[in-house]
């Protein structure tokens, strides 16, 4: 345990001070006026998420021993935390014992912003951060310049998974549509509508581009500290890239067990039509309005297809262009 986690109390932010800050920040309505998305340092985040990141930034810290999975929403988090959490237990839990039998993957790998420093209390909250064992499972949605110092400047890792644009988009859509449904939003979303927004960068934690391009940067400049992973790529090759995220958390998978097929077993285990099946994550919310269902949808590459007209495909592949160039970043659209 770190010695400075002494932290007792639930942190607060007084309301003056919200009010006071909340003040001046550039507002728009988002998906059809259901939210209000603030932006702040140049981020764009639902009103209610300042307090909560506020929170993270001063009080949360990271240990060394941290393995923090990052991504924009919508990208393979939950893949992402069904493959880590039992690649990091797999000494303990035989695969038939593994809690994702009994629990959704966000009830294992906590997010930082909605499971601990959010307002549901279904999960720990900040102060029992110190009582997890280490190495602790966490996960954020926050783009590399949101996180607290303490994330950046300690040893913890990070594992950050993209997902290209396109089928980015049309996942969230439906999550959002879902989230609609739930909280009896008399207003549904147009398709069109939630395009010209992710287009002008005004998504959660967008802009989407420059999220995703500063966590690559990073991961080129340290990359112990910063594994760069792509939802395409780990549905081509999965047993390349569980290599890779076993030996980038220094837990490489030895060549006993190679022989005895766990990496093959691990990606079955996570595999979506696994998950999907699975009698925990058919029914039951996390978070008071997301249905656990919907963390498991089609889990494809490429169903933007049935979504995206051809102007829309012009204007967000020339959008995908101009962000990318100099970069040595690329996406792959279809399977
Ligand atoms: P979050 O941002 O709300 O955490 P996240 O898990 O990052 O969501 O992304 C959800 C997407 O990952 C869904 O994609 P879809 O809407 O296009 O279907 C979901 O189906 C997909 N997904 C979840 N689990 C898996 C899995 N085991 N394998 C492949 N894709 C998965």
């Amino acid at each position: 345990m770190n010695k400075n986690e002494t932290q007792n109390e639930m942190p607060i932010i007084s309301q003056e001070e919200l009010e006071s800050l909340k003040q001046g920040l550039p507002q728009v309505p988002w998906i059809d006026n259901n939210f209000e998305l603030i932006n702040n340092q140049g981020v764009w985040i639902p009103e209610s998420f300042l307090a909560r990141i506020l929170l993270i930034q001063r009080h949360f810290l990271a240990r060394d021993s941290d393995l923090i999975i990052t991504g924009i929403q919508k990208t393979g988090t939950t893949w992402l935390k069904s493959l880590l959490y039992t690649i990091v237990n797999r000494a303990i839990y035989p695969i038939n014992q593994n809690p994702l039998l009994k629990n959704h993957p966000q009830e294992l790998v906590y997010n930082l912003e909605s499971d601990i420093y959010g307002e549901a209390f279904a999960y720990p909250r900040p102060q029992h951060l110190v009582e997890l064992p280490s190495p602790r499972l966490l996960s954020t949605h926050l783009p590399y310049t949101s996180l607290p110092e303490s994330i950046r400047t300690s040893n913890c890792r990070l594992l950050y998974i993209c997902r290209n644009p396109l089928d980015t988009l049309t996942s969230l859509f439906h999550f959002a549509m879902s989230y609609l449904k739930n909280t009896n939003s008399k207003e549904l979303l147009r398709f069109e509508d939630l395009f010209d927004d992710f287009c002008a960068g005004r998504t959660i934690h967008g802009p989407f581009f420059e999220h995703v391009i500063t966590y690559w940067k990073m991961s080129l400049e340290y990359p112990e500290k910063v594994l760069f992973l792509k939802y395409e790529d780990l549905k081509d090759d999965p047993k390349h890239y569980l290599k890779r995220v076993a030996e980038f958390i220094g837990m490489p998978f030895t060549p006993f067990e190679e022989s005895q097929s766990v990496i093959d077993q691990i990606i079955e285990f996570c595999s979506f039509g696994n998950m999907k099946e699975l009698e925990v994550n058919k029914s039951g919310v996390i978070n008071k309005f997301f249905e656990k269902k919907s963390f498991f949808r089609k889990g494809e590459v490429g169903e933007w297809r049935n979504y995206f007209t051809p102007p829309m495909v012009e204007k967000i592949t020339k959008l995908m262009e101009e962000k990318l160039e100099g970069t040595g970043l690329s996406f792959k659209l279809v399977p």
